[in-house]
């Protein structure tokens, strides 16, 4: 018995089926899951650029006979989504497993989906864990079912479930003896004359995917008091336990496809049924589909957001347990920049030449928030350069304000650098900025293509972005030390100046303090400060003022002596502690 969390089960699960091979792009809450599964014996993992791209090539290794496993958080769904769907049309050599990890409530993310709409959509079977012993069951069960049905197996997980830790009975790995390839274009080569075909297939699977989830272990019912009804998967189910113990349960491990019949008879064995989950009616719509009445609260279920056993008791209109209130002078913490962060400069002076800022996903989203306030938009991975340049485009002929784009290294890999190609290809104008600190912040420090870390150490090389923008043509693209305030200050300013006519790229290129952890001789504050407030605007959790008088200090034990607040203070009151 091990406690392990839900993203570790799945990990295990895999490994103890036999898959043999790893592809993922990582993404809170899924990351932990691909460096799990890497870290076991017989197996090779590895980052992708992106979840498009982890799909395929885990449908390569699938197609050659090997187990594969690919992870991604929920928005991945939506770039792997065009492999995704056609891979229910060729369905798998050896079994392909996807675990989509949601995050109702958007803990970390920039929007809450539910990824069991990709399962129906695609017809994909989705197996839903609502634990870690669930988890490594599904895991290890879900390869089977791939190449029983001959398709791919969605695991979806949310962030309580991928996050949270419960006991697991693990088990030894079986030897898969992985399949010889078989070459075969009327399965693998989807173009019309094939496709057509397949699409029965599928069809045909659809049908006795729905039987088998009538008959399938992986769905329960519960049967206590036949008063209230409730159907539910997931981390939903043990919310409805704990706030609705005596409940009778329908609780659903398979969640695409439904069995109508298991569905109805549920219904015609309670009184009430409902339907409880997270921030969707994927559900909900799904069982009235089957001609069921759903009862509606007494009282409402949040539409959004993650659920919680009291706010399922809530909707029930039952007493709740008193909680002590939160006091509302507590200080607020806002996300913040670390200090030394290398992103740091950049928004500062982009804020003073009050450019339009087309942000992007990562740590550096940070520089949209207060005091630094420099971003305009981000929306979703690599969206940064592409709405830049469609910023140029709609402002073209105005006098505006400098348009400039600001992509991380990992994002830019991911998908900026399709966007780049666009705006190259297209003359396009405009600065962006890559803020390449060496690795993948924002997930928990993963390699990627621009510095050159695989998952497993194994040897790489390191992507040289200088060259590769120099072959793509950009004729303006300089490297600049981001902790340099004036050669930030006066690169943007070349660039920006540019940019009517011309696309300018600076590649602002120092590591995260996180990398390498090293604390230098901390700075602080002495007697000249005049409160003018321009350290306290470059957003440095290290720094802060004096809520009377605005004159700044530095707290010595977060600060790790960076220097970049030294190059604004204009009275000279920052000083090395040691000096
Ligand atoms: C499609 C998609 N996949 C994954 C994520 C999770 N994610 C957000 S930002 C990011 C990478 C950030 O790395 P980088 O661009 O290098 O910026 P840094 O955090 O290092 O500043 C990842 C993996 C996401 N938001 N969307």
């Amino acid at each position: 018995m091990q406690l392990l969390s839900g993203n570790e089960a799945i990990a295990r699960g895999a490994w103890e089926a036999g898959a043999t091979i790893g592809a993922a792009y990582p993404g809170t809450p899924s990351t932990e899951t691909m460096e799990c599964f890497a870290s076991f014996d017989d197996v090779y993992a590895e980052w992708c650029t992106n979840e498009k791209v982890a799909l395929e090539v885990a449908l390569g290794a699938s197609a050659a006979g090997a187990r594969v496993l690919v992870t991604m958080k929920h928005v991945g769904m939506n770039v792997a989504a065009d492999p995704l769907f056609t891979a229910s049309y060729t369905g798998v050599g050896g079994g392909l497993v996807v675990l989509a990890a949601d995050d109702p409530g958007m803990y970390s993310s920039q929007n809450e989906q539910d990824s069991h709409y990709f399962g129906a959509a695609a017809h994909i079977p989705v197996l839903d864990p609502a634990d870690s012993a669930e988890a490594i069951k599904f895991a290890r069960e879900a390869y089977e079912l791939s190449e029983r049905f001959d398709v791919p197996i969605i695991i979806r997980s949310s962030v309580r479930i991928s996050h949270t830790k419960t006991p697991v009975e693990v088990g030894e790995r079986l030897s898969y003896v992985q399949k010889d390839y078989e070459r075969a274009p009327s399965k693998w080569v989807m173009m019309p004359a094939y496709a057509k075909p397949r699409r029965l297939v599928q069809l045909e699977r659809i049908d006795e995917l729905a039987k088998w989830a009538g008959e399938c272990p992986c769905n329960r019912v519960e049967m206590r008091d036949a008063s209230i009804g409730v159907i539910c998967a997931g981390a939903a189910y043990q919310h409805v336990r704990e706030a609705l113990p005596d409940a009778s349960v329908l609780k659903l491990g398979v969640t695409w496809p439904l069995s109508e019949e298991q569905i109805r008879d549920f219904a015609s064995s309670v009184d009430k049924l409902y339907v409880v989950e997270e921030a969707s009616d994927y559900l909900t719509s799904a069982v009235k589909a089957c001609g069921v009445e759903v009862s509606g609260f007494p009282r409402e279920l949040p539409r959004y957001g993650e659920l919680s056993p009291r706010l399922v008791r809530e909707a029930f209109d039952l007493s709740v347990p008193e909680t002590r209130e939160v006091p509302d002078d507590l200080p607020g913490r806002p996300p913040a920049l670390c200090p030394g962060c290398p992103h740091r400069l950049v928004f500062r002076e982009l804020a003073r030449i009050k450019a339009i800022v087309t942000g992007d996903i990562g740590c550096y989203t940070l520089g949209a928030l207060p005091p630094l306030n420099a971003m305009d938009t981000c929306v979703d991975m690599g969206a940064s350069v592409s709405m830049s340049h469609g910023f140029e485009l709609a402002l073209a002929g105005q006098q505006h304000r400098p348009v400039v784009a600001v992509i991380g290294d990992s994002t830019f890999a991911h998908s900026g650098l399709s966007s780049l190609i666009t705006t190259i290809y297209n003359q396009g104008a405009g600065t962006v900025c890559i803020l390449d600190n060496r690795t993948t912040a924002m997930t928990g420090r993963q390699g990627n293509p621009f510095n050159g870390e695989t998952l497993q150490h194994r040897e790489s090389r390191e992507l040289d972005l200088m060259g590769l923008l120099g072959s793509l043509g950009v004729k303006n693209a300089v490297q600049v030390d981001p902790l340099d305030a004036k050669a930030v200050r006066q690169a943007l300013k070349a660039a920006t100046k540019e940019q009517a006519d011309e696309l300018s790229v600076i590649v602002f290129k120092s590591p995260c303090v996180l990398i390498s952890r090293e604390r230098k001789e901390p700075y602080f504050v002495n007697g000249n400060c005049v409160a003018c407030g321009m350290c306290i605007s470059l957003g440095c959790p290290a720094i802060s003022k004096d809520g009377e008088t605005g004159i700044a200090s530095i707290d010595t034990m977060q600060c790790i002596g960076c220097g970049q607040c030294t190059q604004y203070c204009p009275s000279n009151a920052i000083e090395l502690l040691g000096a």
